[in-house]
């Protein structure tokens, strides 16, 4: 392994719960009960897909000017919650695992769909961990195309075989594969398939 990309949500951090909240207030808003089982098909989805699966469990129509009006709404919701967010939201041994790759020359790219990653990673005091950042505002196609990951590997200087992928969606983990890297999973409820191996955080790597 000579390049590392790293997804975001669900590897090195659970915004996934920030997500949901927000997503939820919006539900609210709009007369209807969001679940949090309803939110599992949010994972690693795109704000706008995101917007079009809650619309589709509420039952709901808009146009593409409301779609964007609430889209803008969650989000401001969502980036208010993660104003009060520090290092102790990382997920069990994700800084240490950075920290002891970089040390043994890996490069390190970040593969996100989140448009706020920059924002986060900052958050986290990790940005400077980071070779090359790839997030929602640099891809236009959303995983399982390799598009993400295709531009981590081109930013690292290496090529796909020499990349591997921590991933905790099953797109993600397509995405990856379409792009010719190596994957593992970080899947905690044990119910991915298709990477070369399977933690439950990064933590079981050290
Ligand atoms: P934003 P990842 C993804 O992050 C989240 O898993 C997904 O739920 C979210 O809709 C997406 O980012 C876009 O996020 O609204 O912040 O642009 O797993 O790709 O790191
Ligand atoms: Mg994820």
């Amino acid at each position: 392994m000579k390049g590392a990309i790293f997804d975001l949500d669900g590897v090195i951090v659970d915004t996934a719960k920030y997500h949901y909240l927000a997503w939820k207030e919006l539900a609210d808003e709009l007369g209807f009960e969001f679940k949090e089982s309803d939110n599992e098909r949010l994972k690693g989805v795109s704000r706008m897909r995101s917007l079009e699966i809650l619309l589709e469990v509420g039952g709901i129509t808009a146009t593409e000017g409301e779609k964007i009006k609430m889209a803008e709404s969650k989000n401001q919701r969502y980036v208010e919650m993660l104003e009060n967010i520090d290092k102790s939201e990382l997920l069990e041994g994700a800084e240490e695992y950075l920290k002891k790759i970089k040390a043994d020359g890996v490069l390190i790219a970040l593969g996100s769909a989140s448009k706020n990653a920059p924002f986060i990673l900052e958050k986290l005091q990790i940005t400077d961990l980071f070779d090359v950042i790839v997030d929602g505002n640099s891809v236009s196609k959303a995983k399982p195309d390799p598009e993400v990951f295709l531009k981590g590997v081109e930013g690292l200087n290496l090529k796909p075989e020499e990349c591997c992928v921590f991933e905790d969606s099953q797109a993600g983990i397509e995405a990856a594969r379409k792009a010719g890297c190596g994957v593992i999973a970080i899947d905690k409820d044990g119910v991915l398939t298709d990477a070369d191996k399977y933690v439950k955080n990064l933590g079981e790597l050290l």
